[in-house]
């Protein structure tokens, strides 16, 4: 018969997660927070969440799920949820229940810290056995996109449990709900990965471009554009980009006698989106090779080593930095977009939405239609190729 967990599992994977607003995620950080209601939405949200995960990654195909590392991350994953599982019966009422609730939270955090670079190393293992493929980059990129996407929520709401309720709460930040700004100023932020990022690149290139920040607050004119959101995952975004754009700038005029051209912000207001635009003159990067930016399976390389005396770690271009970035964008209803000029430069735009009420977590649900995507794969091409004209060539290509 089947084990008590995996019953469990199957229970709570019939729910679907409560997505939250940012709203409401700050209307429990409130006067009168309550711990015992946050305790009580949590046992059963965090069970949730997990449990539409694990069915998920039960459906991967065989040769992807049997890497190591995808079976290291997928054992994080049931100890988690088998620790949860204790807290079904024990009572909000007893000051332990909380006080060991809190600790478990720190734990389960801690044990999922490297969930990224390993499932990266399980892609990896895939690939030196079976090559790429089509068919599993395909569910690869649609699996990872919701199971990385389930992993911010996931940590979301143990971070808005911990900062909250935990001893330290407030202490780093006062004005700070948990993680949430409720007045964060985006070009504060915009500045902060800007400088953060040219540290790296003069690190590693000796030279940085300048930035140049214009704001247009269409609501409130020569006022300073604030949101109400998580500052930490703005940061992260724009660290990324500032990277991309540095690193693209820089390699254009690595043997040019001209000086950097500066990478521009511009962080604009309107009624519905607050968007940000980084633009880079780094040269662009050709359509054809866009998509591949944002394809786990095709960017997933073993972090190259090409000068074992450099210690620098590469700016940017390896790893899952661009579609993470995009996963952070998306988790509250925002987006993020490339539009690139092959020959002069870059523009990344970072949408997100102007109002906290809208601002609601995103999620993946493990239902029929999830569950039908992992059987069918890339969709047959229905419009001409011109490989298969094949009576045209004369000559190889
Ligand atoms: C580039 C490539 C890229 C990706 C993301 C953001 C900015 C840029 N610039 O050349």
């Amino acid at each position: 018969g089947k084990s008590k967990v995996t019953h469990k599992i199957e229970h709570y994977s019939r729910f679907s997660p409560s997505p939250m607003s940012i709203k409401q995620f700050l209307d429990f950080g409130e006067e009168n927070a309550c711990e015992k209601t946050s305790y009580i939405f949590l046992r059963k949200e965090l069970a949730v969440r997990l449990a539409n995960t694990m069915r998920e990654v039960t459906v991967l195909p065989a040769n992807l799920q049997s890497q190591p590392s995808v079976k290291l991350v997928e054992s994080w994953y049931s100890q988690s949820f088998e620790e949860l599982l204790e807290y079904e019966t024990r009572s909000p009422e007893d000051p332990r229940t909380l006080y060991d609730f809190l600790e478990i939270l720190i734990k389960i955090q801690n044990r999922h810290n490297d969930v990224v670079p390993t499932m990266a190393q399980g892609v990896i293992e895939y690939k030196e056995k079976f090559g790429f493929d089509p068919f599993i980059s395909s569910n690869v990129q649609y699996f990872l996109d919701r199971f990385y996407t389930n992993r911010i929520s996931f940590r979301m709401l143990i971070n808005q449990h911990t900062l909250l309720f935990g001893d330290t709460a407030c202490l780093a930040q006062p004005k700070h709900i948990g993680s949430i700004d409720p007045a964060c100023d985006v070009a504060e932020v915009v500045r902060d990965a800007y400088e953060t990022a040219k540290m790296l690149c003069e690190q590693y290139y000796m030279t940085a471009p300048e930035l140049k920040i214009e704001e247009l607050n269409s609501k409130a004119p020569k006022k300073p554009i604030q949101v109400v959101y998580v500052p930490s995952h703005l940061f992260h975004m724009l660290f990324e980009l500032f990277k991309n754009s540095m690193r693209a700038t820089v390699e254009l005029y690595e043997n040019s006698s001209e000086g950097l051209p500066p990478v521009k912000a511009m962080v604009t207001l309107g009624k519905e989106d607050l968007s940000i635009k980084i633009s880079d003159k780094g040269g662009g990067v050709p359509l054809r090779k866009i998509d591949r930016l944002f394809n786990y399976m095709y960017s997933t390389a073993p972090t190259p080593r090409l000068d074992p005396s450099q210690t620098a770690v590469p700016l940017a271009g390896f790893g899952y930095g661009l579609p993470i970035t995009r996963l952070y964008a998306r988790y509250f209803q925002g987006d993020l977009s490339l539009y690139s000029i092959e020959g002069f430069g870059t523009d990344a735009v970072i949408h997100l939405k102007a109002l906290s009420s809208e601002s609601f977590e995103r999620l993946p649900v493990f239902n029929k239609s999830a569950w039908r995507h992992y059987q069918t794969g890339p969709e047959a091409d229905d419009w001409s190729n011109p490989s298969t004209a094949k009576h045209l060539q004369n000559t190889a290509r």
